[in-house]
């Protein structure tokens, strides 16, 4: 008893010299309750495994390290199977036959892991096994993650498996450590250091993406920079992989179309000329020799100003076949992105669809077509895009922006799990009721080759990785969901708080419940009701709706997206409009095209609505907006209230450095909603509801509003 006052006593000042910085992200090993204690104490005495590599020693180094901060003990590594032994096994080791674990690690996914508590030889023994020693590292990880949550328990039988192979991370990093729509400080990569340096946080990077099973990475900017490729950088990578490769991370690089001009000196980068060709394949060769399970390229092109195959009069599958056949020999592939939008006098929405699906079926076994969320462009809210599942011959993978580009950058408080999840679960009906988005990518209804998830990191130098504390919960949420997108945004949400801040019940239950709406608050107070694209010009913050630019181009524009005028708002995508909803499969096409049908999360998304169009609560759509502003406010507003409320669960740094995030947000929402209200109001010419809040602010003033927010590239 004694014993354990002192080691209470000792972890309180452990806890208190410990700054909570949010550095530690969710890894945080600290003291667990009481019972929990006991129960480790029973449980754990040695470590024991005969798998000793680099991953395996992560495993235990992690185990000793947690062990430590939640009882205060330290365990040792023991050569053979002793009683109370947490045991790793590795599949083909001698300890899994010895164990009998082996038949069914042969049937496992590679990842894959099992948790059991087992009296064996009359030892109590607690088993993380799985076909790889990476899977072992996500076991121990899970079995980690168990004991922060209070989810441990002694009868315990667990088998885990992702449901991708692939689980990527996509940095938009530039070589010069700016970050695009990057709100987290600089790169994390050191490019002048490097291959000689190596920063203390490469390796804490990639030990926070194993712990939630994320295997792939790609340290560059799509819009690339052809240098990546370039002699010079390569050992640069080199170096970068290295340090990835023991947490079971595989490195990828976003290239430049034209590298082999301005990295070759050759006339042009045409896929059908016999010298690019043998450019690109040297290039694979040099890549491969220093990195030899390197995974291989993702590419932009012929979008946004990058160049591609199209400059050539080539096709999209010509230039990404040359590339995977570049690749092949050595087992990497191709991540071909759709975001594809020619400045045509075509609805934009449409442009991807338009462009690829001629070429379904016409791609190498090693293509993969990364396709966003949406159809446009990682709106607050989007339908999904119908390229998933249209697509019926090449694999398509998700790609998901974990950085809040459109979503209040770093300041605003928006949990994404529940975006995230409403995209995966979006039924594309292509095969049938039920042909999820998920489905059709994680390889269940087309057997994919390559079963693959990407996300747009939110990661820099900041101290707490993400400029805003909650937005750790957005890259933990990606990692959690692409390993099994079945896991509901609820339980993520309390995995995270009860391992980020801590695990008191009433606590949880208000943050979680907060994080929940904290999806649908921006959609409330910046887009409601299917509206998008009203952001200012140059950067994605704040409000434009009236934004002109004299000369850009009209898809760059508000009002190209809302329409706004006497009549009406919205975007006519009906087959009266462009016809966009005819790109959905059936009965989605007709569900959409019909008012009366189409969700009205999405109306103004899909229909040209009167003002006066009455809407399923009664109101008119005019009403209806600025009731939805009004409730996006308001929610933001009553997470103030449970924030300041929590102070008593939370450290002094980030409660504070919370609180006052979520003034900003606070503010933002009514500024959101005046520029909006009082904007559209010029084109309807109604009150705003009476029974709500007044502007508080003129539409000059706002429009006036410039804010100094560089597109951080
Ligand atoms: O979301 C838009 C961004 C660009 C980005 C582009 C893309 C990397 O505004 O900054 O460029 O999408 O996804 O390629």
């Amino acid at each position: 008893m004694l014993r354990i006052l002192l080691l209470i006593f000792s972890f309180s000042v452990i806890k208190f010299l410990q700054a909570e910085d949010g550095s530690r992200l969710w890894l945080r090993y600290v003291p667990v309750c009481s019972i929990m204690q006991e129960e480790l104490d029973n449980r754990i005495a040695f470590i024991h495994t005969d798998a000793v590599n680099p991953t395996i020693k992560l495993a235990l180094e992690e185990l000793q390290l947690a062990v430590k901060g939640f009882i205060g003990k330290d365990i040792s590594v023991s050569k053979e199977l002793k009683d109370r032994s947490l045991v790793l096994v590795v599949g083909g080791s001698q300890l899994a036959k010895k164990l009998k674990l082996q038949t069914q690690l042969d049937k496992m996914h590679r990842d894959g892991y099992l948790i059991r508590s087992a009296n064996l030889y009359n030892r109590k023994l607690t088993i993380i096994a799985s076909p790889t020693a990476t899977g072992v590292l996500y076991g121990t990880f899970h079995w980690i993650r168990l004991v922060q949550t209070g989810a441990l328990n002694a009868g315990m039988q667990e088998v885990s498996e992702p449901k991708y192979d692939i689980r990527m991370l996509n940095h938009w990093d530039n070589l010069n450590g700016t970050i695009e729509r990057g709100y987290a400080g600089y790169s994390l990569w050191k490019w002048s250091e490097l291959p000689n340096k190596l920063s203390s946080r490469y390796a804490a990077y990639a030990r926070a993406n194993a712990s939630i099973g994320i295997n792939a990475m790609v340290p560059n900017n799509v819009n690339a920079n052809p240098l990546i490729l370039s002699d010079s950088y390569l050992p640069k990578l080199k170096a970068l992989a290295d340090v990835f490769r023991p947490y079971g991370i595989k490195l990828y690089v976003a290239v430049n179309f034209a590298s082999p001009v301005a990295l070759g000196n050759l006339q042009n980068a045409d896929p059908r000329e016999i010298e690019v060709q043998e450019w690109w394949n040297n290039k694979a060769k040099d890549i491969y020799q220093l990195i030899p399970d390197f995974g291989g390229f993702l590419v932009k092109a012929n979008s946004e100003g990058q160049p591609g195959p199209m400059d050539y009069g080539r096709t999209h599958a010509d230039g990404a076949n040359m590339l995977a056949r570049a690749l092949k020999p050595f087992g990497g592939i191709v991540i071909w992105r759709a975001f594809v939008y020619k400045p045509e006098d075509r609805d934009r929405a449409m442009m991807a669809y338009l462009e690829f699906m001629p070429y379904d079926g016409k791609f190498a076994d090693n293509v993969i077509i990364q396709v966003k969320n949406g159809p446009v462009d990682f709106q607050p809210r989007e339908p999904f895009s119908p390229l998933f599942g249209a697509m019926k011959h090449t694999p398509t993978m998700l790609e998901l922006q974990i950085t809040q580009e459109y979503l209040g950058f770093s300041n605003h408080l928006v949990f994404l799990a529940p975006l995230f999840e409403e995209t995966l679960k979006s039924d594309t009906y292509t095969q049938g009721m039920g042909s999820t988005v998920a489905k059709v990518t994680d390889g269940t209804l087309a057997p994919n080759n390559y079963r693959a998830i990407a996300g747009v990191a939110n990661v820099g130098e900041d101290t707490n990785w993400c400029g805003h504390h909650f937005a750790q919960a957005n890259w933990f949420a990606f990692g959690r969901q692409a390993w099994n997108h079945e896991l509901g945004s609820r339980q993520i949400a309390e995995e995270w708080i009860k391992m980020t801040f801590n695990n008191d019940p009433a606590f949880v239950e208000k943050i979680a419940e907060m994080m929940i709406q904290s999806r649908e608050a921006p959609v409330n107070y910046m887009m409601p009701l299917g509206l998008h694209h009203l952001f200012a010009w140059g950067h994605h913050y704040g409000p434009e709706p009236w934004c002109d630019v004299p000369g850009a181009r009209a898809d760059w524009l508000p009002k190209y997206y809302h329409n706004a005028s006497e009549k009406g708002i919205g975007f006519n995508r009906t087959r009266s409009g462009s016809g966009a909803v005819d790109q959905y499969h059936p009965p989605l096409n007709d569900i959409f095209d019909d008012i009366q049908t189409c969700p009205e999360k999405y109306v103004l998304w899909f229909h040209h609505v009167p003002w006066n169009h009455r809407m399923k609560s009664g109101r008119t759509l005019w009403d209806e907006l600025a009731y939805k502003y009004q409730e996006g406010v308001d929610t933001v507003r009553n997470f103030q209230k449970i924030w300041d409320r929590s102070e008593q669960f939370i450290d002094k740094q980030r409660f504070a450095e919370v609180q006052s995030k979520l003034r900003i947000q606070s503010r933002d929402a009514v500024w959101w909603k005046d520029a909006c209200l009082l904007y559209f109001q010029t084109f309807s010419h109604l009150p705003i509801p009476f029974e709500l809040e007044r502007p508080i602010h003129n539409l000059e003033d706002l429009k006036k509003i410039k804010l100094d927010l560089k597109h951080h590239n």
